[in-house]
């Protein structure tokens, strides 16, 4: 066995990034997010916003987000984009990787004739600013989750009909999400707030369950599987960085994730 493990070390290519990656959230430093508009449909587009730290997460700190605009009888809307300033990711890494993985926890407080606060994916890329259907937090109700798999062809753009370009040598992308407000029938100046809390951004290489990027899923990958799934949780600060093993992002690394890195160890050689 262990001679054939060498020979295939030998024969298979050099070595891809085959891992799976998640980054996570959950304190939201104002020098890591960054809060843009990135639509106005109020009557001088005057909408005001802003993000920052706070408190009262879920738990601990959270993103605090706030809005004011005028809320016309028809409708209005206005999205506020927030995105991981230090979280960009580069094409040509990312390359032909059509799903990305988000979650993120939100909720709304409660405002005189503000109903809710719509939250959903991000993505900045160059002057191009794409959105995902996400959630929508009900003022004064309890904190949403919203967690899924992005395809490419889900981002819509905003004033567009393009689609992220995930080609190399295409501009960095940035990741985040958005909180969003519509008019509600009111003719009046509203203001809402809601928090963000739990970002998660994943992305799945061809191959996630080479923990270590040699091109095959053997005996050293499953010591790292191992010991992530010794340790499970992907917040307790010994598990190794990424938490690579969380193949379903659920940021717990278990028997789920087992099934899927014994199916990849069967097979040894990377597709
Ligand atoms: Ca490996
Ligand atoms: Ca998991």
């Amino acid at each position: 066995m262990k001679s054939i493990l060498k020979m295939a070390l030998v024969i298979a290519p050099l070595a891809t990034s085959a891992l799976a990656q998640q980054f996570f959230d959950g304190t939201f430093l104002d020098s890591q997010w960054a809060a843009s508009k990135i639509l106005d449909t109020t009557p001088s587009a005057d909408a005001l916003f802003s993000g920052l730290r706070g408190s009262g997460g879920l738990p601990g700190d959270c993103r605090a987000i706030a809005h004011n605009w005028q809320a016309t009888p028809s409708g209005v809307s206005i999205i506020i984009g927030h995105t991981k300033t230090n979280l960009v990711h580069n094409p040509a890494t990312l390359g032909s990787l059509d799903s990305l993985y988000f979650a993120f926890d939100a909720r709304c407080d409660t405002a005189e004739h503000v109903n809710a606060v719509a939250f959903g994916p991000v993505l900045f890329q160059g002057s191009k600013r794409f959105t995902v259907a996400g959630v929508t937090a009900i003022a004064a109700g309890p904190w949403v989750h919203f967690g899924g798999l992005v395809q490419r062809a889900d981002w819509n753009q905003i004033g567009g009909n393009d689609k992220p370009d995930f080609t190399a040598g295409a501009d960095p992308v940035f990741l985040g999400f958005f909180s969003g407000n519509g008019g509600s029938g009111t003719n009046a100046r509203l203001s809402s707030s809601g928090r963000v809390d739990n970002f998660v951004v994943g992305y799945a290489r061809s191959c996630p369950a080479d923990l270590n990027g040699d091109g095959l899923v053997e005996d050293a990958d499953f010591s790292l599987f191992v010991g992530a799934y010794n340790i499970l949780d992907c917040a307790d600060p010994t598990m190794p960085s990424s938490c690579a093993a969380d193949f379903n992002f659920d940021r717990v690394v278990d028997d789920t994730d087992f099934i899927v890195f014994v199916g990849a160890y069967n097979e040894l050689l990377c597709p």
